[in-house]
């Protein structure tokens, strides 16, 4: 069979089968790439999607990490660094009205805290 041969070179991948986590961290988009940058001045890998929230339908980032049991916490404490609550203003959509009806729009204020964090355990990781 026909290999190219840089995958000689290549040292065989096993699973990492010691106890992992996936810490998955809805960010600010603002604050997404200096929470990358500093994950990966950790040794951190990382891996950033862009989302939004259901809610107010704006672009937010989701992070995702996976790593070992015990650096949970050292993940945590750099998104706490790096992820800042901020007051967004929503304007509510007006509802369906009656004729005769009136609708004073009112802007809301919401907090958006600095990151939703969700910790997840992983089975099995393999980099192939
Ligand atoms: P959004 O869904 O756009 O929500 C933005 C902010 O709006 C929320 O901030 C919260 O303060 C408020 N909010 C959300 N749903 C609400 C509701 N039904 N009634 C009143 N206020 C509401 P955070 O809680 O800090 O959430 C920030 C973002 O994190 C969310 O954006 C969403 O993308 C994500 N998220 C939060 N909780 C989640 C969950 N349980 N599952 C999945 N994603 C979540």
């Amino acid at each position: 069979m026909l290999r190219h041969p840089d995958l000689d070179a290549r040292p065989a991948t096993h699973p990492i089968l010691r106890p992992m986590k996936l810490v998955v961290a809805i960010v600010h988009n603002e604050d997404a790439g200096a929470l990358v940058d500093a994950l990966l001045e950790g040794e951190h890998r990382a891996t950033r999607l862009h989302s939004s929230g259901g809610f107010l339908k704006q672009t937010n980032a989701t992070i995702l990490v996976g790593v070992e049991d015990d650096k949970v916490e050292e993940i945590l404490g750099i998104v706490r660094t790096n992820c800042t609550a901020r007051t967004q203003i929503v304007n509510p959509m007006p509802p369906i009205m009656e004729p005769g009806e009136f609708f004073m729009p009112y802007p809301l204020e919401v907090e958006v805290g600095g990151a939703t964090v969700f910790v997840l355990p992983v089975e099995r990781l393999e980099r192939l």
